[in-house]
């Protein structure tokens, strides 16, 4: 089976990036087929700054490296190493209602956080669905927050199978339940772009900060805690497995227990689950030729993955006027 899913380097990973979809990624690689990449084009509907986007790019890429991505065994690229998806991206555009993108709630979402506006970031689902037709993928493991999108790219692979003859693959989404959506310190979402996050990498001192920052509810000590919407016991939980949720929501329950105790547990179990990965991470930085190179490997790979598709969408809409 085909597995693909990218990532943005709009900011450095966290943990909802990493539960949600990175994790997942570096675990499918044992099994199937996995197409891995850095949407740079994604990111620059929000990062304006060049060399920033550049660092972000490395980092991610070091990132998923030190996580245990294997270029051997995965395809793992940068998205405009092969910019053939924005040509995608237009033959797909023609056939896109704009009512279509106009129902699609993270638009609305960026927009109302204060990201610009822009046809890019309005059409950002289009260049998605190219990415994910493009490289022929079966299932594309995801965060809730990526549901609709996903749906726009079956939608778009149907209607232009439908329209120009049998072409793409429809992709089915991957969402695991466990981990849909991981709230992040205020609550919501846990998103780069709402400056919410945990980050995966952070230094012992930022990272106990951000836990010690957790906004809790008011319940006193000497009563039970809720479970449910308790950003503390949705962090904790996804480190743990059936055996320990059950004895956490049982310490929850039970009158006495301090949210300071539990933000210091919570802060070590990161503390430490991230300690060999930030290692390994550490080294990376310091090997820029290596990363550099197995990127561009991967490239060459993702390009030669990426020709089949576009030669057979060009060839259907009839680009090939010289045949
Ligand atoms: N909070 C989350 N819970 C579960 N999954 C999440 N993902 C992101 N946040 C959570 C999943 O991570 C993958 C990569 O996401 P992305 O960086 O490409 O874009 P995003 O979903 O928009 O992530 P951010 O952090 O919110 O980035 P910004 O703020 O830059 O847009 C996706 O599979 C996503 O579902």
């Amino acid at each position: 089976m085909r597995i693909l899913s990218g990532i943005q380097p709009s900011g450095a990973l966290h943990l909802g990036n990493y539960f949600g979809m990175m994790n997942r990624m570096v675990n499918y690689q044992q099994n199937n087929e996995l197409f891995c990449f850095l949407v740079n084009y994604h990111a620059l509907t929000s990062v304006f700054d060049a060399n920033l986007l550049r660092k972000q790019t490395f980092d991610a890429a070091s990132d998923f490296l030190a996580l245990g991505l294997d270029p051997d065994k995965a395809v793992f690229w940068v998205q405009a190493d092969v910019p053939e998806v924005t040509e995608l991206t237009w033959l797909l555009s023609n056939i896109t209602g704009i009512g279509l993108l106009e129902r699609c709630h993270s638009y609305k979402d960026k927009t109302a956080k204060g990201i610009p506006a822009s046809h890019g970031l309005f059409s950002y689902p289009v260049l998605m669905a190219a990415d994910i037709l493009l490289y022929g993928a079966d299932k594309v493991p995801v965060g809730k927050d990526q549901k609709q999108h996903l749906e726009v790219a079956r939608d778009l692979a149907i209607r232009f199978n439908n329209t120009y003859g049998e072409t793409f693959v429809v992709p089915e989404p991957d969402i695991e339940e466990d981990f849909a959506t991981v709230p992040g310190i205020d609550g919501q979402k846990m998103s780069k772009s709402y400056g919410n996050t945990i980050e995966i990498f952070a230094d012992e001192k930022s990272l106990r900060k951000k836990i010690m920052s957790i906004k809790t509810d008011s319940t006193p000590v000497d009563e039970p805690k809720p479970i449910e919407g308790n950003i503390l016991f949705d962090l904790y939980a996804l480190f743990l497995d059936e055996k320990g949720k059950a004895d956490l929501k049982e310490r929850f329950i039970t009158p006495g227990l301090k949210y300071g105790d539990i933000k210091k547990e919570i802060f070590e179990v990161i503390r430490d689950y991230f300690a060999p990965y930030k290692k390994e991470r550490d080294r990376l930085a310091g090997d820029k030729k290596y990363v550099m190179e197995t990127m561009q490997k991967g490239a060459r790979k993702a390009r030669q993955a990426a020709a089949v598709y576009l030669e057979r969408a060009r060839r259907n809409v009839g680009l090939d006027y010289n045949n």
